[in-house]
């Protein structure tokens, strides 16, 4: 029998920092400069005719949903290029032509791969065949896909009980295939289903379900272009959501006042070309931005805090400046917010948000007299203990100024993978929903379980803990991707059975259960053929509107299988016949599918035919002033605590956040053009004066270290280089940091890893 030794979860080495250089950051985002790199990597990866016309059929009617962020299309599109840069390159690292098949797992051992880096796993290519690696191996070996699917049968029915088996799902499967997963694992019964949404926005749905009843965003694309002022708050839109940045342009033509709330200046909020106006190629750039708070991390609420200090002392003079009518007749809480802010001191909160007053004023007097307003946030806001409180306080200065349920205003949580929104409206979810469940009864005809189940932090810890024994995933990285890698990894090798469903070659492949299987699967950009038929899926954009995409391009293998084919089939060996569903059929008709979904998920409505040409947008109570499911009956002004650090001497504030070359654990090159930065990813952003004070030099090589619950967790050789983020802050890449972000530390009532907020110090390695 071949030992076993220890796998690698997370390269620490790379000590060999010769090739790192620095330059002023690109400050020209999305423009000329953002095709031509786009296009770059399409050919490189892809070949020229084949990326030149798959791009074109990229967010366009008729063709496929970018693989990559949420941001929705324009309705009246037919524009020559809906994409951007970093949507081409998701594009061109899902299309690539280079491939790995069972030769070059024979050839090299998951140990072997273990050593290299994520940005090398994922240059191989794609998986074009099913794999197992069984228990006396350390190779991968092919395996067909009925064996695979009878081995996770079984280990599914070698269970005690259904809670030992956990189902996680990335963003980007379409509605059919989580459909299809959700009513699997409650079929099985258990609703452990942790999703990607945990690590990721479950601060804004908490937040939002709490103060307007719905867990999702109101605005639609278009209220976008015609709002007065757009707050955009904790989010990098030039690098995560580029297309956004289109749409902040109409805005400002039309008057409209961008105010960006970030520790960073982010390239693309200034200096913006835009790639799709003629004019954009050649014009002179413009400032998105037209005002820049330089928050310090997680001071959001004491800023907010400030803001309506001062609104309400403007308000005092004249009631012009909140919306009273409106506070009067949809909300609560009103009078409870004013009397609890004059707990606070106005200079005191100052100090705390590292911004000049000077800035605030700035932000108050292009607040005061506008009330179309909508606010726009990522995981700048989402992934700190206090982030849903911190969202709660953004959408009370919504509700102060009655920017809520009308044109022009609301919420934009700008969502990441391109359908985590719709994965989750179909049935992803941890916990229990009753209608649902009620639902799934009469139109299914099984019991689901009512008993909720484990989100992401929950599924960590009932593995190590030796609670859970088969974990499968539909896609992702759940092990790079999830905080305190190296807990997380001892946790999924304590498993019997891990599943990974995927496209592309990580480390989730090689740090595994005892068993391990990699089942390939398409990309949204191929085409899903079954028995002659051309089969599309739906997705739902980051606004609520779904609708259908279709694959264009050629299978990067003939041995891949659909999602949904590939749980059908799991769940038919698993039932053997024995269920109300007929799985097989389920699972192979998606029209069919989309039938059931109508019937058993609330606002899903004659999908097959509305989900053409431009899709249909799903209900949503906040855009018709709904708040009939919240107390009193009423939107929810709230009482949210300020932050509290207490750092000491030498400790900073870490912030793990993308670059611009990485789709979250996917690393698509070394370099992060709009922070200057090339060919290195293991850097330390921080302020010049605190390197000065630390005696620390551009480039020296630190190791970062946590401390939490006396457990200390270290990141070794990064190097360290001088950036313009306020005193006591650092920023650093992720995944490489989530080794320091501790699995018990997480959002309040959002479990959200704290993966912007993490205390740490810094040693000269
Ligand atoms: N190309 C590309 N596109 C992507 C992704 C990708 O990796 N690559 N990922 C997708 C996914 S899943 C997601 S969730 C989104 C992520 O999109 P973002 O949330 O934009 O991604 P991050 O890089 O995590 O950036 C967080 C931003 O918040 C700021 N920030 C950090 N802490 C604070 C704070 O306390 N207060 C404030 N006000 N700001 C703060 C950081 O400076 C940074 O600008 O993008 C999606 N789109
Ligand atoms: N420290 C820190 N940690 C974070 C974050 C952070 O900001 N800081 N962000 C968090 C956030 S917002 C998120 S969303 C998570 C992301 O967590 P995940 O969604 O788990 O990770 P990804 O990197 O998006 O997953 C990439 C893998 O998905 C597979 N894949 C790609 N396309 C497809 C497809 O079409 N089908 C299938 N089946 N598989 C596919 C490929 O094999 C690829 O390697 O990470 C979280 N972790
Ligand atoms: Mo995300």
């Amino acid at each position: 029998m071949i030992k076993r030794i220890d796998r690698n979860v997370s390269i620490t080495g790379n000590t060999d920092f010769s090739k790192i250089r620095l330059d002023k950051p690109v400050r020209i985002a999305a423009g000329a400069l953002g095709v031509k790199e786009a296009l770059k990597h399409g050919f490189k990866e892809m070949g020229v005719v084949r990326s030149l016309g798959t791009l074109l059929q990229m967010n366009q009617v008729g063709g496929f949903e970018c693989p990559s962020c949420a941001w929705p299309d324009p309705e009246k599109s037919s524009k020559f290029a809906e994409y951007c840069e970093n949507g081409a390159k998701a594009l061109a690292d899902e299309a690539t032509t280079s491939k790995i098949d069972a030769n070059f797992f024979a050839k090299n051992s998951v140990e072997e791969l273990s050593q290299l880096t994520d940005f090398e796993l994922n240059k191989f290519g794609r998986l074009t065949e099913p794999l197992v690696l069984m228990p006396d191996s350390i190779y991968y070996q092919p395996i067909t896909w009925q064996k695979a699917y009878e081995l996770v049968a079984q280990e599914l029915s070698n269970l005690n009980e259904p809670d030992e088996a956990i189902f996680y799902t990335s963003g980007r499967s379409s509605n059919e295939a989580a459909f299809m997963y959700g009513m699997f694992a409650r079929a099985l019964g258990t609703n452990n289903m942790p999703d990607c949404s945990n690590m990721c926005h479950e601060s804004s749905g908490v937040a939002l379900s709490e103060t307007l009843g719905i867990g999702k965003g109101s605005i639609k694309l278009e209220d976008l272009y015609k709002a007065e002022v757009v707050i955009v708050a904790g989010q990098n839109p030039g690098t995560n959501h580029p297309r956004m940045l289109s749409a902040l342009e109409k805005c400002k033509a039309n008057g409209g006042k961008i105010i960006s709330i970030n520790p960073l200046e982010e390239s693309g909020l200034v200096n913006f070309k835009n790639p799709q106006h003629i004019e954009g190629w050649i014009g002179k750039p413009i400032d998105i931005a037209d005002l820049h708070l330089r928050v310090r991390i997680n001071q959001d609420i004491p800023l907010i805090k400030v803001i309506i200090k001062k609104l309400a002392a403007l308000d005092q003079l004249d009631n012009s400046v909140f919306d009273h009518e409106f506070i009067n007749q949809y909300t609560s809480g009103y009078d409870a917010l004013m009397n609890d802010i004059e707990n606070f001191k106005i200079d005191k909160l100052i100090v705390q948000t590292g911004v000049s007053e000077k800035s605030i004023d700035n932000a108050v007097s292009l607040l005061a007299k506008k009330s179309n307003i909508v606010v726009c946030w990522a995981m700048g806001l989402t992934q700190h203990k206090n982030g849903v409180e911190t969202i709660r306080e953004f959408i009370n200065l919504l509700l102060l100024k009655g920017a809520i349920g009308k044109p022009n205003a609301g919420t934009c949580p700008v969502r990441g993978h391109s359908n985590v929104q719709g994965d989750r409206s179909v049935g992803i979810m941890h916990f229990v929903n009753q209608d649902l469940n009620a639902r799934i009864k009469k139109h299914l005809g099984f019991t689901a379980p009512d008993k909720p189940g484990f989100d992401v932090v929950n599924a960590i810890k009932a593995m190590h803990d030796g609670r859970a024994k088969v974990f499968m995933c539909l896609g992702g990285n759940f092990l790079m991707a999830a905080s305190d890698t190296k807990y997380t990894a001892e946790a999924i090798q304590n498993c019997r059975l891990t599943v990974q469903v995927s496209t592309k070659l990580n480390r989730s492949h090689l740090v595994t259960g005892k068993i391990a299987l990699i089942l390939p699967t398409y990309g949204r950009s191929e085409k899903d053929i079954k028995e002659g038929k051309e089969r599309f899926i739906t997705v739902e954009n980051s606004m609520g509107r779904v609708r259908q995409s279709k694959g264009v391009l050629k299978p990067a293998s003939n041995n891949l299988i659909s999602e949904p084919d590939i749980i059908a089939s799991i769940a038919n060996a698993y039932f053997k016949g024995n269920h109300p569903v007929d799985w097989l059929k389920l699972g192979s008709d998606y029209d069919l599918m989309r039938d059931i979904i109508d019937k058993v998920v609330k606002g899903f409505d004659q999908t097959n035919k509305k989900s053409k040409g431009v899709g249909y947008y799903l209900p949503n109570n906040v855009r018709n002033l709904d708040f009939s499911m919240l107390p009193d009956g009423k939107a929810q002004i709230t009482l949210n605590k300020l932050p509290n650090h207490q750092l000491k001497k030498d400790e900073y504030l870490l912030m793990t956040i993308r670059s611009h070359d990485q789709f979250n654990t996917t690393i698509y090159g070394l370099d992060d053009r709009y922070r200057g930065v090339y060919n290195e990813r293991r850097v330390i952003f921080m302020n010049e004066e605190d390197m000065k004070e630390r005696g620390f030099k551009k480039f020296d090589v630190l190791n970062i270290t946590s401390l939490y619950d006396k457990i200390k967790r270290q990141a070794f050789n990064f190097k360290v280089i001088p950036y313009a983020i306020p005193k006591g802050d650092i920023a650093s890449y992720y995944p490489e940091t989530n080794i320091l972000v501790p699995y018990n530390h997480f959002a309040d009532r959002s479990y959200t890893p704290i993966s912007k907020s993490v205390k740490v110090t810094l040693q000269k390695a």
